[in-house]
């Protein structure tokens, strides 16, 4: 069979374009405006990445360029994150990249997000017959997760979607195909008096290859789905505010005066036990009503 030149340009853009993107994200229901290079560090354009040992698997391939603006919410709060192909309101992602959305914290930082920092905080993959991508398609590209009752800080916000239609080959032996992530990160800066502090330690790039949630078969028979990662992080008594990495540095005492011996300020010690948290969503992201 022959094509045209045209035919297989028109072929490449619409493959290209069947990609999605993270457009902007809403808190309880307020919309924060794009968030394109933004508060989010948008990578140039809505492709995947499939090395799961290049730092850009983090925050992107652009994601170590800390960008203006960050999100800002109290613990508790709902995030609502917006994906797109190409713009607002376009279609959402092509149908066929049926897989998991993924959502992960750390402290901030203004690097690459590389290195065991991460928490997992929400994930949704394959239940009741039905994929994560689907109910995103259908709630027309949000999805909802709450966020635990945070501590006050600096924080990067990390969901991505893993697309699966390539997934039937072990990237590692069959680079051209392979599963394909976009991972997104949002800069959030989180206000209020919460105390947890997530303290899972996750380094994003320790995916395998062969784990049965990223070298998985779309086109066999499968009742259920092993979402990649940590089990999700549930705020106990047992993660009190000292333990974890704390979301931004503390203070550096102020200098005593020489001869005077040391007395650390009595306020750092009032709050060590966590208030009672609202439920995170860490046993299946919600999403708006379409
Ligand atoms: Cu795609």
């Amino acid at each position: 069979m022959h094509f045209s030149t045209s035919f297989l340009a028109l072929a490449l853009a619409s493959s290209v374009s069947a990609h999605t993107i993270m457009y902007g994200v809403w808190v309880n229901g307020v919309d924060q405006g794009e968030g394109t290079n933004s508060y989010i560090r948008s990578p140039p354009n809505n492709s995947p990445v499939k090395d799961l040992h290049s730092p850009d698997l983090v925050c992107g391939v652009t994601g170590g360029n800390a960008v203006p603006s960050f999100v800002k919410a109290a613990g508790g709060d709902t995030v609502t994150f917006e994906w797109f192909r190409n713009y607002r309101n376009d279609d959402i992602i092509d149908p066929s990249h049926e897989g998991p959305i993924i959502t992960y914290i750390a402290p901030y930082t203004s690097g690459n997000g590389a290195g065991p920092i991460w928490t997992k905080i929400a994930e949704a993959g394959f239940s009741n017959g039905e994929w994560a991508i689907d109910k995103l398609i259908a709630n027309n590209g949000k999805i909802d997760v709450a966020l635990p009752n945070l501590a006050a800080g600096k924080y990067l916000l990390r969901q991505e979607i893993i697309a699966l239609h390539e997934a039937d080959a072990d990237v590692a032996v069959n680079p051209s195909r392979g599963a394909q992530f976009y991972p997104s990160c949002v800069q959030l800066e989180v206000t209020g008096s919460g105390t947890v502090v997530p303290n899972q330690n996750f380094d994003i790039n320790s995916y395998q290859s062969t784990d049965p949630g990223i070298f998985f078969d779309l086109y066999t028979k499968y009742s259920s789905y092993k979402i990649p990662g940590p089990p999700c992080f549930v705020p106990s008594s047992s993660n009190p505010p000292s333990s974890g990495t704390p979301p931004v540095p503390a203070p550096a005492p102020s200098p005593a005066p020489s001869g005077t011996p040391y007395v650390p300020p009595t306020t750092l010690l009032t709050s060590v036990r966590p208030a009672a948290t609202k439920p995170s969503s860490c046993s299946g992201s919600g999403y708006r009503k379409a």
